[in-house]
């Protein structure tokens, strides 16, 4: 397994609508495989594959956040929201493609999401609380969503600028 670097906004790459996973093979798995231990290794709840650069519609997220509980990596290959609660909550939302940048986004508070697992079998599930902000920010990704599209104007900006600056510095670095 590789921990792949992560791209940083802005980059073309990361509004790209990403393509449908045709086939569920070798690569696929590997490429899951490195994606859940580049989000553990970042440390993150989630990550899409056009955050490290594959433009296919692939997401893993793991949000179990007590010791106590057992991890639960999930792979989801082309998910779809099927429904989604009237009811609305707001999270103070990161992310691995824009460090150390923070803002409260309001989304649904449930969704149901169908996919497809690494098997190739046909999911379904409900999910809720953090998972449920956590898939619907990364299904996001899929379409070239990013939580900064969810700010005012001059907020984005600001944002935008900062992430410029610091791939300039580590550019130089
Ligand atoms: O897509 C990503 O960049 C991964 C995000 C996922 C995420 C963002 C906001 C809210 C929920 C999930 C990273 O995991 S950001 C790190 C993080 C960790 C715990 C809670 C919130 C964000
Ligand atoms: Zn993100």
């Amino acid at each position: 397994m590789t921990i792949r670097s992560i791209l940083i906004h802005p980059d073309p790459r990361l509004k790209t609508h990403c393509d449908p996973v045709t086939a569920v093979d070798d690569d696929l798995r590997v490429l899951a495989a490195d994606m859940l231990e580049t989000m553990y290794h970042a440390p993150g709840i989630g990550l899409a594959a056009p955050q490290v650069g594959v433009m296919r519609r692939m997401l893993v997220m793991d949000c179990v956040k007590d010791d106590g509980v057992p991890a639960r990596p999930l792979v989801l290959i082309n998910p779809e929201i099927t429904w989604e609660s009237e009811a609305h909550s707001t999270y103070e939302e990161g992310c691995l493609s824009i460090p150390e940048q923070y803002a409260d986004v309001e989304r649904p508070s449930e969704v149901e999401v169908s996919w497809m697992d690494l098997e190739g079998v046909a999911q379904a599930e409900r999910f809720t609380g953090l998972w449920a902000t956590c898939v619907q920010h990364e299904i996001d990704h899929l379409d070239g969503k990013l939580f900064i599209d969810y700010l005012k104007p001059l907020r984005r900006q600001m944002i935008t600028r900062k992430m410029q600056k610091l791939k300039r510095e580590r550019a130089r670095a």
